[in-house]
């Protein structure tokens, strides 16, 4: 008794018992490989949180899809089972609808004016639209411009994707943007994709560069067209629980390290688009580079002004006229 006494002091006098107990470890996921552009958002943000909170704060992140895909992840974060996640925006719209207008196809003219709006403050104003749903946004971060990818054909007009049949994000607004285009939709989870193009149970998929090298569709997929029909945001969610318990100093912590983790993620989409087509190709993949992007944008009238009816064309123009 009198000897365990003495032992329990001198590690606590040592400080071990101390450290031991206040460190608290949270989870953080994608439903990506770690060696990719939200790897490298995750692996930064981990980091930096320990640094910042001098390890008293650990966070561990699980890539691929491990803990489940993204809306699940989602759906996690906001019940408090799972502290973070960074997610595309694909199935963001099913928890603060506000967020839907940005995956707007062809609103953003490149990566430079979707990051300008999305840090000023129409973004900033959307970030604080989670706080009542259950969640502290961090960040907005990075997935990239879309492009499509399928086995049967080269698409080089919208014309040449008809009947094409598509996995989508469970995302509204893709869903009825590719349809505009004579797409047939299949929503999916990102985690079921790779086998879903592998067996053919459906004919192709859109996504960034990054999340294509990353995925290795260029195992499974022949062809790849730069339509570049929409920009795909992606964010660090944190539970509203989980931040709330957080003193200021920590909080502050946290979301320095969401924007250090932002900027890796950003600098990692730029080289991925440097060096995707090359790669691509080098794999194997037929790729058309050159669209005539006013024929898609033109195919997608009607779906637009459907969108202009919903979002109102004023936020619409204030996106689009951003500088
Ligand atoms: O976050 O679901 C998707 O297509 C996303 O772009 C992918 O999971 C990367």
């Amino acid at each position: 008794m009198r000897l365990s006494k003495l032992v329990m002091g001198l590690f606590l006098a040592g400080g071990f018992v101390g450290s031991a107990a206040a460190q608290t470890t949270m989870r953080i996921s994608i439903s990506i490989a770690q060696n990719s552009h939200q790897g490298i958002a995750v692996d930064t943000f981990a980091k930096e949180v320990e640094k910042r909170t001098a390890g008293r704060y650990k966070v561990q992140p699980f890539y691929s899809g491990s803990l489940g895909g993204e809306r699940e992840s989602i759906e996690a974060v906001q019940l408090g089972t799972q502290e973070l996640t960074f997610s595309s925006s694909g199935p963001v719209p099913n928890f603060v609808p506000e967020t839907k207008i940005l995956d707007i196809p062809f609103l953003f003219r490149d990566k430079a004016h979707a990051r300008a709006v999305l840090d000023g403050p129409i973004g900033q104003e959307m970030l604080a639209k989670f706080d009542s749903k259950g969640f502290k946004a961090l960040a907005w971060g990075e997935n990239g411009i879309r492009h499509m990818t399928n086995s049967k054909r080269a698409v080089s007009a919208p014309e040449d994707l008809k009947g094409l049949k598509m996995r989508t994000m469970e995302n509204p607004v893709h869903v009825a943007a590719y349809k505009g285009l004579g797409i047939v939709t299949t929503p999916m989870a990102f985690p079921e994709v790779f086998t879903a193009l592998q067996q053919g149970t459906v004919d192709g998929q859109e996504n960034p560069l990054s999340v294509i090298m990353a995925s290795k569709f260029d195992q499974v997929q022949k062809h790849l067209t730069l339509t570049g029909h929409v920009y795909s945001p992606g964010i660090f969610l944190m539970s509203k629980a989980s931040f709330d318990k957080l003193g200021a100093a920590d909080k502050q912590a946290f979301l320095d390290a969401a924007k250090e983790g932002v900027k890796a993620n950003r600098a990692r989409v730029d080289e991925d688009d440097a060096k995707g087509v090359t790669e691509l190709r080098s794999k194997g993949m037929n790729v058309v580079e050159n669209v005539d992007k006013a024929k898609f944008v033109s195919m997608l009238a009607p779906v637009n002004a459907e969108f202009e009816k919903q979002f109102g064309k004023a936020n619409i123009e204030r996106i689009r006229n951003y500088k």
